[in-house]
């Protein structure tokens, strides 16, 4: 693989990156996950756009604009010769001291690496997902936006350890106050009659494109989304459950902290979801090979 550093095309082997990076010191940078699908990006400048809002509200200045920053992506991408797979954008704060203050880096890094990522295994899309509630909270807005897509992300791996440890494929993460936010790296969905609903990304949910994608779909269906705070009793309760995420896409959650939602099979409305999802990624997607 040909890993894009800086402007510059290198190998696997020699893409490396300074010890005074404030990304590996502070975890101080920000990411995108995005995929292609036959030779097309999906909603490429959605996720770029959302690269450049997270690093404005972390005082981040990319170096680069947003134009060059898609063309570096689809770049990455023939310079691997790929079609299919998934590309991860990380800046990060650049090398400084070893100090906090962020304004003693010289420049921000750029870093692009085109490969493959399968989350689940196809058996938990077609049986779906379990999950457990993890005791870590989603950080509260006052601390860090949870709409920021940083490179900290161990508050949400500490929650994954915890939902692997009880038996989970997925953590559900709840707020400081206890409303359900999201899942470690999925948003949530829950469908109760002819309602689907999702929590707003004030009660700590990250704006997933992917998220986005679904309220697109929703409509379609004659059902928009509505976004509301809910609580656990809400999935518990429901008639069907599914998460979404680049990496995961749409995929049915049959279980929560040991209780069946629904029937514990994927119902029919995640079912039309992932379908509908499906060809949208072929229909939003940017060229990569023109
Ligand atoms: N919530 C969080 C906390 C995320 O990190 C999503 C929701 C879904 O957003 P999108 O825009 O992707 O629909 C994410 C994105 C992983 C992994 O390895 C997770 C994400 C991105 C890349 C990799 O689990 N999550």
């Amino acid at each position: 693989m040909k890993i894009y550093i800086d402007g510059t095309f290198t190998s696997e082997g020699d893409a490396k990156i300074s010890v005074f990076d404030h990304g590996l010191l502070y975890g101080d940078g920000v990411f995108e996950g995005i995929r292609f699908y036959s030779g097309g990006v999906y909603k490429l400048p959605e996720h770029i756009a959302r690269l450049y809002d997270s690093a404005k509200a972390i005082h981040l200045d990319i170096g680069i604009s947003q134009d060059e920053m898609i063309e570096a992506t689809l770049a990455t991408i023939r310079e691997n010769e790929l079609h299919d797979g998934y590309i991860r954008l990380v800046v990060t704060r650049g090398a400084g001291g070893l100090g906090l203050n962020p304004f003693l880096c010289e420049k921000a890094s750029v870093i692009i690496i085109a490969s493959r990522i399968q989350l689940y295994p196809e058996e938990k899309y077609t049986n779906g997902l379990k999950m457990a509630t993890c005791s870590t909270r989603r950080p509260a807005p006052a601390a860090l936006s949870p709409s920021v897509k940083s490179l900290n992300y161990l508050n949400n791996v500490m929650a994954k350890v915890e939902a692997i440890n009880a038996g989970g494929d997925e953590g559900l993460m709840l707020n400081e106050q206890g409303y359900v936010a999201e899942c470690t790296g999925d948003n949530i969905f829950v469908i109760k009659g002819r309602c689907i609903s999702t929590p707003p990304v004030s009660a700590g949910a990250l704006p997933g494109i992917t998220r986005g994608a679904i309220f697109d779909i929703a409509v379609s269906l004659g059902r928009p989304v509505r976004e509301e705070m809910f609580t656990r009793y809400e999935i518990y309760t429901a008639d069907e459950c599914f998460l979404t995420g680049t990496a995961a896409e749409v995929i049915p959650a049959v279980e929560l902290d040991g209780r069946l939602i629904g029937d514990g099979k994927p119902g029919p409305i995640t079912a039309e979801c992932m379908k509908l999802f499906k060809d949208s990624t072929i229909s939003c997607a940017t060229p990569v090979y023109t």
